[in-house]
């Protein structure tokens, strides 16, 4: 049964056109990496007012983009990302599961 989940992170203040460099040239192996575990109709929308990334998701099995922390290719990219986002102290973005209020398919 596919899931759809949703979520909120935190770009800092004046990245909105290098974070979207980075994702427009997402590492291969990254994307691969995403689709294999199932998680596909992926998209990160910005709120330049408060800085709000809001990512979307639909995921074929448990696992969505957020718990592949264990993988080298994760944490690389998470590392990568650090410098313009807000995070944990293990370089992974501050992630908020938000919940679904409306769907219309
Ligand atoms: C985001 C964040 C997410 C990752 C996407 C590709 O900035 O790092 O965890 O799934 O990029």
């Amino acid at each position: 049964m596919v899931k759809r989940f949703a979520f909120k992170m935190f770009l800092k203040p004046g990245f909105r056109d290098e974070y979207k460099k980075r994702h427009d040239e997402i590492w291969p192996e990254l994307e691969e990496l995403i689709r294999s575990t199932g998680v596909y109709d992926y998209s990160i929308f910005l709120d330049e007012e408060t800085n709000i990334l809001f990512a979307v998701q639909k995921q074929k099995g448990e696992a969505s983009s957020q718990d592949l922390g264990t993988n080298p290719i994760v944490q690389k990219w998470w590392a990568y990302m650090a410098d313009i986002m807000e995070t944990n102290p293990d370089n992974s973005p501050i992630t908020i599961p938000l919940d679904e209020v409306f769907y219309l398919d």
